[in-house]
């Protein structure tokens, strides 16, 4: 009997083979989240990285995954290296992460923007095209494409798009482009259209991190006044590590498709400086915020809630984090950071 079962058992080991992952973006906040994820699903993962003197590795480091990752330098703004580095990886799956993301420097740097958050996935779509056609793409689209679309109202995937910066205008051409290589060539594209979505590894420049470190910093005496802009946007918070799992299963779906990824909840700039404050033991919150014309933008998206509807009965999506527990977490862990400081 064992005689019979050993080479079974064998066989079975080695006919297993590792799925392959291409991840863009991978040291920004998104990238190691959904690194982790699939490397606990046994993937094996690779991540593009820009040639940089000193890459920062902080937000990887965070997350305990350096070493399990397969780093290949490239840029999105190069076509040439992502056509080598899908030649030569073969990956199953890709996850475009990689954008200039933040939305107020794309008024300024609105052609930079443009080439990494454009033409960046017109090159890697054609590079999968040419030398990968089978690989599963995902698109890391955003409520940002909405805008001013129904104002006050939910969006979902249903909403026309009415983008209010060149961040938002730019990727609404890579929505199109992705789904236009689906219609017009057969292949596996997929968009997720994701709300707002934060962690203790968000950038420093996005609101909800500039909060949460500056008050860690105003508890400890490090800093005076927390300088914002517009206190009344309202925004549709999650948290990264439940939307990294709804970029997974697009991907494992039947059939490619677009999705709308949200809490269906949303809350004010100032709500969240007042829970950001409360939850450091500080109540009198506006003592410390001054308000910053160098923080408003010329053209604002005022309000943006999501219906996930779609991701939750196609994908059993849903999110787990809740916005209170989010503020938590991120006071938390910057609280942590200057008190292990000092
Ligand atoms: P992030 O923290 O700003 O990370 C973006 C990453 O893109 C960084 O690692 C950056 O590399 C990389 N990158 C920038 N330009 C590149 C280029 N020319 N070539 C290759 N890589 C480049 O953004 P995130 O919050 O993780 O978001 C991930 C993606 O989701 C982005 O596409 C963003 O636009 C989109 N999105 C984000 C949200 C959100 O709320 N977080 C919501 C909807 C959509 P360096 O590390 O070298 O700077
Ligand atoms: O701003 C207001 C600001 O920069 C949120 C990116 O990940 O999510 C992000 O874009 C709101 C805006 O994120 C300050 O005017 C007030 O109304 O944190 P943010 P964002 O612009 O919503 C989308 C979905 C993405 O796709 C983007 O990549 O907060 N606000 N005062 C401020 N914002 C900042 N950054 N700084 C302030 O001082």
């Amino acid at each position: 009997m064992v005689l019979y079962y050993v080479p079974l058992l064998c066989i079975k080991h080695f006919s297993h083979r590792m799925k392959k992952a291409l991840i863009t973006g991978i040291l920004g906040q998104d990238g190691p989240y959904l690194a982790k994820l699939l490397l606990e699903k046994d993937y094996k993962v690779y991540g593009l990285i820009r040639r940089y003197s000193n890459p920062n590795f902080e937000n990887i480091n965070y997350l305990g995954i350096a070493d399990d990752i397969e780093y290949i330098e490239g840029d999105l703004t190069d076509e040439s290296s992502l056509m080598n580095i899908i030649k030569n990886i073969r990956p199953d799956e890709v996850y475009n992460l990689g954008a200039q993301s933040f939305v107020h420097s794309s008024f300024e740097q609105a052609k930079l923007t443009t080439e990494v958050n454009s033409l960046g996935v017109l090159y890697l779509l054609n590079a999968i095209k040419q030398f990968n056609p089978t690989a599963r793409f995902y698109q890391a689209s955003t409520s940002e494409m909405f805008g001013l679309g129904n104002d006050g109202g939910f969006q979902d995937e249903k909403t026309a798009f009415h983008p209010r910066s060149p961040y938002g205008v730019a990727k609404v051409y890579a929505y199109w482009i992705t789904v236009n290589y689906r219609e017009s060539y057969g292949m596996f594209t997929a968009n997720g259209i994701l709300f707002n979505h934060e962690s203790p590894i968000r950038g420093k420049q996005f609101v909800t991190r500039k909060v949460t470190d500056g008050v860690a910093r105003i508890k400890y005496g490090l800093q005076e006044k927390l300088h914002l802009g517009n206190l009344e946007a309202t925004r549709d918070w999650g948290f990264a590590g439940d939307y990294v799992e709804a970029m997974y299963l697009m991907l494992q779906a039947d059939t490619p498709d677009d999705y709308v990824v949200a809490t269906g909840e949303h809350h004010s700039v100032e709500e969240l400086v007042t829970l950001a404050f409360k939850h450091a033991g500080i109540t009198d919150w506006k003592k410390y915020v001054a308000i910053d014309p160098r923080f408003v933008r010329p053209a604002e998206v005022p309000h943006l809630r999501g219906r996930a509807t779609k991701a939750r009965e196609k994908l059993g999506w849903r999110p787990k984090v809740s916005f209170e527990e989010l503020v938590k977490m991120m006071v938390d862990a910057d609280l942590k950071r200057y008190e292990e400081k000092n």
